[in-house]
Order: C-alpha cells, then sequence, then structure tokens
C-alpha cells in the first residue's frame, strides 16, 4: 500500500513538474526599445519565464538565429530552440510549442500596430504570424484581421 502510494506520488509529481513548467524565453532587444518591453511585459502576462539582454544591435543575433533580414522587427528571441522575431502573440508561441513543427521559427516582420506591445488605441492594422523554416519557405501561421 505504502509502495503503491509512494509511485502515485511520484507520478504526479512528475506531471505536474512536465505540466507546470512556463517556456524559458531569451529576448535580445536594445536599451531604448519601449516596444520589446511592452512585449516581454505580454509574453510574462501569458506564464512565461523571460530573460532579457539588452544589446547595441539585435542584428548579429538574428542572423545567428536564422532569422532572414526580410521578416526583421525590432527584437528577437529565443524559445525552446526555436526563434521569435518580433510582436508574435503569446498564442502562436504556445502552439508552435505544442506542434513542434520542422522551423526555425516565427516572426511578425516590421512592427504592426496593434500587434502585443504594439497597441495604439483601438486601432489595429492586420497582420500574419509567419513560420519560417531552414530552405526558405515562409507559411501563415496566424492571422489577424484589422479593427472595424
Ligand atoms: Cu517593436
Amino acid at each position: 500500500m505504502i509502495r503503491q502510494l509512494c509511485l502515485l506520488f511520484a507520478l504526479s509529481l512528475a506531471a505536474f513538474t512536465t505540466y507546470g513548467a512556463e517556456p524559458e524565453m531569451q529576448v535580445y532587444k536594445t536599451a531604448t526599445c519601449g516596444c520589446c518591453g511592452k512585449w516581454v511585459d505580454h509574453l510574462r502576462a501569458n506564464g512565461f519565464k523571460v530573460t532579457v539582454t539588452e544589446v547595441s544591435s539585435v542584428a548579429e543575433y538574428r542572423t545567428k538565429l536564422g532569422v532572414p533580414n526580410n521578416l526583421a522587427s525590432c527584437h528577437t528571441g529565443v524559445v525552446n530552440g526555436y526563434a521569435v522575431e518580433g510582436h508574435v502573440p503569446a498564442r502562436e508561441i504556445k502552439k508552435m510549442l505544442e506542434e513542434k513543427p520542422n522551423a526555425v521559427g516565427l516572426a511578425v516582420p516590421g512592427m504592426p500596430v496593434g500587434s502585443p506591445g504594439m497597441e495604439m488605441g483601438y486601432r489595429v492594422d492586420p497582420y500574419d504570424v509567419l513560420l519560417f523554416d531552414k530552405a526558405g519557405s515562409i507559411t501563415v501561421y496566424g492571422k489577424y484581421e484589422a479593427s472595424k
């Protein structure tokens, strides 16, 4: 009986630790980037454990992580080996961590108004969340419509 209880306890503990684990994200941004900080707040509010490194230029980290220049934005991050470029919503990042696609990462190129960290009143510009791979192919992973 004790043995069984111990096993049960060990199993539930294991389930809890894998289930309750927060995804850990490393973010590279410049010190003066306000919208980058707001995006980090968005990630933290959605259960990500974020470590921020302030750098003089994000470009070298972007290149190192394999993000193509035409998908560039203001900050770059890495979570579970995936690159995350720009104002990507937590929803698509979680979807990627769950589905584990064969890809380099996600990007929201530029800085669309209304994306997480880029809020400006009620205005929302349409934008796509893009999944990109090593071979250079890009697919739409999430779609956000403009506000009416
Ligand atoms: Cu930005």
